[in-house]
């Protein structure tokens, strides 16, 4: 068979479960592709109590080995974590519009663009959260290293002068259209909001990307996406 004659629409699964937590950074990114890609009819979302630590209870670490949120559970029972891996998964559904890129080029961008922002923001924002505030609660955060978690407090600070230095010469993160490289650095924003890290006000192209990205319906509607279900863990 060729690739000409592969039919992509046949991939397109009859149903998937989504277990999240749905005001979540990192579940934000695959809220907001599924609703870019327009896939979000007849996905089910269950709800993981981040706060109670059920993402840590053995039944969601069969789900996910790193125990954390978003998971993609197929109709088939495959799970599929990571939200780069998600977001792949949905994008190869439906080409249109493209995620996670057209040509060699903007794929090789769009991924470099998306790793650094979680290696520069997200994931800083996320460790600062973690170890230097009270994060989920004593329960949850067994281990903390406060000094490292101020530490990537300050490194995210530094990603957001990239980011903002980036967005000077080119209208999304990764070039010239809407990608998952956007919707990365939306996770960290977002997640910067929760932690009271707000953009430095010299960072004024980074702020303008950002208040353009909330006029978009995906960016504005990702937590009333869906009734969420209780997960039984
Ligand atoms: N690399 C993972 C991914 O990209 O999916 C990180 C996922 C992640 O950290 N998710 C958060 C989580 O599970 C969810 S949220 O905080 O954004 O809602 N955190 C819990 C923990 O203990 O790390």
């Amino acid at each position: 068979m060729t690739t000409d004659s592969i039919d992509f629409t046949a991939a397109k699964p009859a149903g998937m479960t989504i277990y999240d937590w749905p005001t979540g950074p990192y579940p934000a990114r695959v809220r907001i592709a599924l609703a870019e890609k327009n896939l979000q009819a007849g996905v089910r979302f269950i709800t993981v109590d981040l706060r109670k630590g059920e993402h840590k209870q053995p039944q969601h670490l069969a789900r996910n080995y790193s125990g954390t949120l978003p998971v993609l559970e197929l109709d088939d029972g495959t799970f599929i974590g990571e939200c780069t891996a998600i977001t792949e998964y949905l994008d190869a559904l439906d080409g249109v519009p493209t995620l996670t890129g057209r040509t060699p080029r903007e794929k090789g961008m769009i991924h470099m663009m998306s790793k650094r922002a979680e290696l520069e923001l997200l994931d800083a924002v996320s460790v600062y959260f973690h170890h230097a505030t009270p994060g989920l609660g004593p329960d949850v955060e067994i281990y903390q290293n406060a000094e490292w978690g101020f530490r990537q407090r300050d490194k995210a600070l530094r990603g957001m002068h990239y980011f903002d230095g980036v967005l000077r010469s080119r209208p999304f993160v990764a070039g010239e259209v809407f990608s998952m490289a956007d919707i990365t650095v939306i996770g960290g924003l977002i997640f910067a909001g929760l932690v009271k890290l707000p953009i430095p006000a010299e960072c004024d192209a980074l702020q303008a990307w950002y208040a353009r990205m909330q006029e978009r319906p995906s960016v504005r509607n990702r937590v009333t996406m869906s009734e969420p279900v209780k997960a039984s863990v």
